[in-house]
């Protein structure tokens, strides 16, 4: 029987998605992308799921696109035609990226090895990017004659600048995990072997935490960086407004007042 090409498994409030295809460095297919964003839509309409963990099996977190699949014309023949390569982010990696940065609960990428092309982009979109020191970013777009996808163009220069972004996109080096943290471009570097239990702790954490309204500071951010910054203010309020609503603010309020533990169960 053939491997998952996904695995996914629950650990309390804590879903963990693993790409799996260690032999091809967890590079993407069409089918590996449709599944990962499938299991994304899954675990944004589960109550029981507070936080995402996603890494990878093997060696690799994910090497991008996979080279070698039809859909990239490998190996054209003499007269044969390229197929338009853009029907694969209009499918799959547009629908995958937005479905990252519109999760209702925050989205961990635990980075294992190497991630690379879309496989770095994809990371780099998660809420909170953990990564083991012996992996690497790399823009390896540049290598082949492309540009960054996958949400890198909007997310390199916001993360560490046009000048670091360009250097990252047009030279397509590898940027080792403690480097990327050094530059701001992730969160933490860890030790190798510590990364999986880190990356579920960290998880574990988070799911005891008010999920919903980490939600919406993700995607104030991500407004607020197109608003100017009276609009911004506008948002807050707006937004600051529905959580004063919520289960949430008025369990956190009231736990702070009666000094005692909070439970959060909002998404
Ligand atoms: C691979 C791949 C791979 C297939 C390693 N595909 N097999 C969007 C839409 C449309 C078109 C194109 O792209 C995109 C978005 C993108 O992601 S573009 C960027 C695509 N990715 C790359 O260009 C990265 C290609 N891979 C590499 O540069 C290296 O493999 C890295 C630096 C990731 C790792 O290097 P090494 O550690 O030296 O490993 P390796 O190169 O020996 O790879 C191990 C195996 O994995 C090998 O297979 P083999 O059968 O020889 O053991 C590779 O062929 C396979 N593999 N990446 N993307």
């Amino acid at each position: 029987m053939q491997e998952p090409q996904l695995l996914s498994q629950q650990n309390g409030a804590v879903r963990t998605l693993t790409l799996n295809r260690p032999a091809a460095l967890n590079a993407f297919t069409s089918g590996l992308l449709a599944e990962l964003r499938e299991a994304l839509d899954a675990a944004a309409g589960d109550a029981s799921v507070r936080c995402v963990v996603i890494t990878g099996a093997g060696r690799a977190f994910c090497a991008g696109q996979d080279l070698s699949d039809p859909m990239v014309n490998p190996d054209l023949k003499p007269g044969e035609s390229p197929k338009d390569i853009g029907a694969l982010l209009d499918g799959f990696y547009i629908p995958l990226a937005q479905r990252v940065r519109s999760m209702p609960v925050p989205v961990i990428a635990a980075v294992n090895g190497v991630a690379a092309g879309a496989g770095a982009n994809l990371a780099l979109g998660c809420d909170l990017v953990l990564a083991g020191n012996s992996a690497s970013f790399i823009q390896a777009f540049a290598k082949i004659g492309l540009v960054p996808d996958c949400g890198g163009s909007w997310l390199l220069p916001r993360l560490v600048g046009r000048a670091k972004a360009l250097q990252l996109a047009l030279l397509g080096e590898k940027l080792p995990a403690a480097e990327a943290q050094a530059i701001g471009l992730i969160c933490k570097a860890v030790p190798d072997e510590e990364l999986a239990a880190s990356a579920q702790a960290l998880a574990q954490k988070i799911s005891q935490m008010p999920v919903r309204a980490m939600a919406q500071t993700r995607m104030a951010f991500d407004e607020a960086g197109l608003l100017d910054f009276d609009d911004a203010l506008r948002l807050e309020a707006v937004t600051q407004s529905q959580l004063g609503f919520s289960a949430d603010y008025l369990e956190g309020a009231a736990a702070f007042l009666q000094k005692r533990a909070p439970k959060f169960s909002d998404r």
